[in-house]
């Protein structure tokens, strides 16, 4: 390594320019008009240049993974520009269509992106679970022919203020996590300004309290050499009793400024003035920057000496704008080099004009010695790092026993008890999640077959004790549920890993999470990053509603039926049959699996071909059953997100629709409705989320000419008379439903709530919040205009 010294620094200086000539000319070239401004990238970039170079160009393997700080995208880019992984085209359209994206991106980037950040502290959380699913893999027997990789995060300093962080290294601490470096970029700057004083040792500390290595790098090797020189210590005091903000100024004032600060400050201490007077203004701002994280001697020594089996934090200090002229500005963030300054840099890294993108120009070391070094680094050897694994088959049904009054929720304990007494490469790689609420929702039988898993096996002290109880709660590295704590940000990041294990480990797991359904909210942005990566999972949320009467407003959830609409990536649905569900999951076993291109299908516009993560919306609610034949024809509806139960007739006046635990309500609304209105339908809606998107996609594809294209949804209603009205209903926002008027144009009246639920019995929910049969008479009535309809009681 240390051999490449000369040749890491030549190409650090030319990554440098490159991220600073990206983030320019997508400034300085390009038509502003759109308002499409670079801002965060220059400085923040910078900070990270020296780590960046010491990790891609040496220290990293094929197998290694990486999280990089979402404002380094123009130096991760640069790298892989020289490696030969980005080209010049994205790298010039940066920031803009179809360009190398702003942060890093699994899904839009060229470059192969291991893991997506943008959102900070996501990214970071996210190489912790990678680190344990590739634990978990391994204890599983699978991927045992490949070298275990690092999963390696450059971290912002202030990114350490996101919460789910600290979430994250609680659970890594339980967990016994290994192979996960995180790097912290001690520029002691954030967007606004300088952080705190002392950062550093509330987190030496708090790293250190959950287990981990913690390596400062601080002062780089001129600085080390220079505290052995006489006077030496005293400089060494003097920058550690620095201020943050002050060092950031002087290093943005430069040399002079140095120097005169130093002489006034310990000039007169004899050894040290010499110590200063002999180094010019350039040399001593040099020195005075020449921070561990700019310094590639302890860079590479500190990466080269980690111990893998347990978790480090190298906290290296750095400075923010390193290199160039916003150097440790407090307001450098946004700050951009003025085509004047820009013009210094270049003629200082000794580019000609016209040849900026030229990979060598202006490198003292010959170009065929560079090509050689970066066609030799390790990090790049394997073609594709992105790894694939083939899908496992999904039995053709998944048996259940249903019972004639049954919850969906049990429903799906009852479906994996089932599958979890197969042995089976299906059932093997199955892999449960939860926060804390394995057994209520319903994952205790499966646990109980299928254990819990951890590196370390750990008995069942009550079992041992032969103390009897439900559930069997042993771990082992052949356990199939990782139990996690409470942290909603934790399932859904380690689902994210989990759902990436056959691109990142080469071996596929079909991972189900289960939470209760409002809880979503606490990890929507972890949900939504999970998706954004394309990760695979399935989501099961329950219990879900003001259904969940007693609980109280804290516990019931409104606006997820909304989330599952409106998140990409993600199909929802929401049964109200247990033989619905069994459908539903036996497809979501397929979908999670799919992976490609193919364009949507001409039978309902949906993207099946390519794949996604599903969430199921259930419900404790025990809802008496449909004893009925499933055909092909019946699933294929559930699948596509909506049946007619009852068939409206040709003179329909209302149809009602409905989703969910609600169902027992529109039935008997139907029943009461019966006698007063002609042919009144039943709509069970499945997924009100698949049937909306099938309908914009079908719509699209008329716009762009494709004449015929119908969705799902067209057809059923095609046939129901324009004058009928609908009547949805759904325990959740009413606007999930709301739409179905506008697909053919019926009038429609959407039930559900609004509102935070409270506790009370489930008829007096329902009735409060006007979900109930008699709601729905009463809105039948007044969009499906009539004799009265003599089954309505008077609203309250
Ligand atoms: C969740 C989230 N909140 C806010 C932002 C906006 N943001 C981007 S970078 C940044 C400051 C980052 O500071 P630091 O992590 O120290 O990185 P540096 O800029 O010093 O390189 C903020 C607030 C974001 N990207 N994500
Ligand atoms: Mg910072």
């Amino acid at each position: 390594m240390v051999d490449n010294l000369e040749t890491l620094r030549e190409l650090e200086k030319k990554i440098l320019w490159l991220a600073s000539w990206t983030i320019h000319n997508a400034n300085h070239l390009r038509d502003h008009s759109d308002g499409l401004k670079v801002g965060g990238h220059q400085a923040s970039s910078a900070s990270l240049a020296t780590i960046m170079t010491a990790l891609y160009l040496d220290v990293l393997r094929p197998q290694d993974r990486v999280a990089v700080k979402p404002h380094a995208s123009p130096i991760f880019h640069a790298i892989q520009y020289l490696l030969g992984r980005q080209t010049r085209e994205r790298l010039e359209a940066f920031r803009g269509y179809k360009g190398a994206q702003s942060y890093p991106s699994r899904t839009k980037d060229l470059d192969d992106v291991d893991f997506s950040t943008g959102s900070v502290g996501l990214g970071v959380a996210q190489t912790l679970f990678s680190s344990l699913v590739q634990d978990y893999v391994r204890a599983h027997g699978w991927g045992l022919s490949r070298p275990e990789g690092r999963m390696v995060a450059l971290v912002g300093d202030a990114e350490l203020d996101e919460g789910n962080i600290f979430e994250a290294l609680l659970e890594g601490w339980k967990q016994g996590l290994r192979n996960c470096w995180w790097v912290i970029d001690y520029n002691r700057q954030s967007l606004d300004a300088v952080v705190r004083e002392g950062l550093w040792e509330r987190y030496e500390q708090l790293f250190k309290n959950f287990g981990w290595d913690v390596v400062i790098l601080k002062y780089g090797s001129l600085q080390q050499a220079a505290f052995k020189e006489p006077g030496g210590d005293r400089l060494r005091q003097w920058i550690d009793r620095c201020p943050n903000p002050l060092y950031s100024a002087l290093v943005f004032a430069g040399g002079a400024a140095w120097r005169k600060r130093l002489n006034d400050e310990i000039g007169d201490q004899g050894d040290v003035s010499r110590l200063i007077e002999k180094r010019s203004d350039d040399e001593l701002a040099a020195l005075m920057n020449n921070l561990g994280g700019h310094d590639l001697p302890s860079l590479l020594d500190a990466f080269y000496n980690a111990d893998n089996d347990r978790p480090t934090c190298f906290i290296a200090y750095t400075v923010k704008g390193f290199g160039l002229p916003m150097a440790g500005h407090k307001d450098n963030h946004a700050g951009l080099m003025t085509p004047a300054q820009m013009e210094v840099f270049r003629k200082a890294m000794a580019v000609r004009p016209g040849h900026e993108w030229e990979p060598f120009e202006g490198l003292s070391l010959p170009p065929e010695q560079l090509r050689s070094f970066l066609d030799r680094v390790p990090f790049a050897a394997d073609k594709a790092r992105r790894l694939s694994a083939p899908p496992i088959d999904v039995p053709e049904t998944l048996p259940v026993t249903i019972q004639p009054v049954m919850a969906t929720q049990t429903g799906f304990g009852a479906l994996l008890n089932e599958i979890g007494r197969g042995d089976g490469d299906f059932a093997q790689h199955i892999v449960t999640t939860s926060p804390d609420v394995t057994v209520s929702t319903n994952l205790g039988p499966w646990v109980n077959r299928r254990g819990l898993f951890a590196r370390q096996a750990m008995a069942d002290t009550f079992k041992s004790e032969r103390i009897p109880s439900t559930f069997n709660w042993e771990f082992s590295p052949k356990g199939q549920h990782i139990e996690l704590g409470i942290a909603e940000m934790n399932l859904f990041i380690v689902l994210s890993a989990l759902g990436l294990s056959h691109s990142i480990n080469g071996e596929r797991l079909l991972p189900i999470g289960t939470l209760y359904d409002p809880f979503i909210a606490r990890g929507l942005d972890a949900l939504n990053y999970a998706c954004y990566q394309d990760a695979r999972f399935i989501l099961v949320a329950t219990p879900s509603g003001i259904t969940l009467a007693g609980e109280g407003g804290a516990h019931q959830s409104i606006a997820e039926p909304l989330i599952g609409i409106a998140q990409d990536g993600l199909a929802s649905f929401e049964p109200a049959y247990v033989d619905e569900l069994a459908i539903i999951l036996r497809w979501a076993f397929a979908y999670i699996q799919k992976d490609s291109a193919a364009a949507p299908s001409e039978r309902n516009w949906l993207r099946d071909e390519t794949g996604g993560s599903v969430y199921l919306r259930l419900s404790t609610r025990p809802v008496e059953q449909i004893e009925r034949k499933m055909t092909p024809d019946l699933a294929q509806q559930i699948v596509d997100g909506a049946y007619w139960q009852r068939l409206p007739g040709p003179n329909a006046q209302v149809i009602v629709a409905y989703t969910g635990a609600i169902a027992p309500e529109a039935i008997e609304a139907v029943g009461l409705m019966a006698e007063d209105r002609r042919d009144v339908g039943l709509l069970a809606v499945t997924s009100a989320d698949r049937l909306n998107a099938g309908w914009t996609a079908a719509q699209r594809a008329r716009e762009r000419d494709l004449v015929h294209a119908r969705s799902h949804i067209e057809r059923l209603l095609a046939d129901v008379p324009a004058h009928c009205g609908i009547v949805s209903v759904i325990d959740g926002h009413p606007a999930t439903l709301a739409w179905l008027g506008a697909v053919a144009g019926h009038r429609t009246r959407p039930l559900g709530v609004e509102h935070f639920g409270q506790t009370g019995s489930l008829a007096e929910l329902y009735r409060h919040y006007g979900i109930d049969a008699n709601a729905i008479v009463a809105a039948a009535q007044a969009i499906a205009p009539g004799r009265p309809i003599r089954h309505l009681k008077a609203l309250p």
